[in-house]
């Protein structure tokens, strides 16, 4: 009798042990990453590790070194790895349909991080995570409108260095701040060129914007803050002084941008909050779970003009 109760008793265990195994796996999340190119990428990259680490995810971490073709490549090996969940940060908007598909057809939910893709088919990802960039270009503008509104007679021209070409984060800075500007014929963008979102690229055609001047240039747009740190320094090398003879706007909000603010260089950082580790962690377990969530998630985001860096400096978390 004795001996029955505890052979079915073992039986029960045994027979529950894989439901018990599959609830207690952690998940796995396959995650592609841009590359490398900015101290909000850098921030980006840490949040998210820490945040698996802290959730208990297992995070298959892949660099795509800013190439469309090497994240192509990490989708397609977590698609043959069987991850419980996709993510990414699209390097560029479109040419994502096919892998997209593939992943869907293999039944893995994908969520798009930071960036957004332009696909036929919005079913082919569940999610996005990510900041406003069209609206943080409209902040830039409006910044620059309050401007030239002290300086009422004078006409600015205005030089432009964009994102990655073809990333969402540089069609719509672009555009958000064009939508803003272009009611004030006093504002003109006389330069725009792709600086990569890099420090050694916003030098390079800041360097280059200087080199060209026909017309003198009162300020220059930036679409992230490394970029506007690297033109700052080809600024200081033409013998102009940054934030003083050339106002310079960017965004992000990085430290870097914070500590050139405090040394007045810099004049206005948009805020692009780059900690979306913890927020990516609870998705990809509401997806893998499969309940229903947001297709859009839009983070909260402010504006700091150079008066309050000093003060705002210790807050900063990245
Ligand atoms: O602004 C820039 C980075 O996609 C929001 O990418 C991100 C942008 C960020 O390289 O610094």
């Amino acid at each position: 009798m004795k001996f029955r109760i505890a052979r079915r008793t073992l039986l029960a265990a045994a027979l529950s042990l894989p439901a018990l195994a599959a609830v207690a796996a952690p998940l796995v999340l396959g995650f592609s990453q841009v590359g490398a190119e900015s101290e909000w990428r850098s921030a980006n990259t840490a949040s998210i590790k820490a945040a698996a680490k802290e959730a208990g995810v297992t995070l298959k971490f892949a660099d795509a070194q800013q190439k469309q073709e090497n994240q192509v490549k990490a989708i397609r090996s977590y698609i043959a790895q069987k991850v419980d969940v996709i993510a990414f940060s699209p390097v560029v908007e479109s040419g994502w349909d096919t892998v997209l598909k593939e992943a869907k057809a293999a039944g893995i939910p994908v969520i798009l991080t930071d960036r957004a893709v332009k696909v036929a088919d919005p079913s082919l990802y569940v999610s996005f995570i990510g900041s406003d960039f069209v609206e943080e270009g409209r902040r830039a503008g409006r910044w620059l409108l309050e401007r030239a509104a002290k300086t009422p007679n004078a006409s600015l021209n205005i030089v432009e260095l964009q994102g990655t070409v073809g990333s969402a984060p540089a069609l719509d800075r672009k555009k958000g701040f064009e939508e803003v500007i272009k009611g004030n014929p006093k504002l003109q963008i006389i330069r725009s060129q792709s600086g990569e979102f890099t420090r050694a690229k916003g030098k390079e055609v800041m360097e280059a914007f200087l080199k060209a001047r026909d017309k003198k240039i009162d300020v220059l747009y930036a679409h992230n803050d490394d970029m506007a740190i690297g033109a700052i320094q080809a600024i200081e090398e033409a013998g102009l002084k940054p934030g003083v003879d050339i106002a310079i706007v960017s965004i992000d909000g990085v430290r870097g941008a914070f500590e050139a603010m405090k040394a007045g260089k810099l004049n206005v950082t948009v805020e692009c909050n780059p900690l979306l580790g913890p927020q990516l962690m609870q998705l990809a377990r509401d997806v893998a779970a499969k309940k229903p969530v947001e297709k859009r998630i839009t983070v909260n985001e402010g504006v700091f003009p150079a008066e309050v860096a000093a003060k705002e400096l210790p807050n900063r978390k990245y």
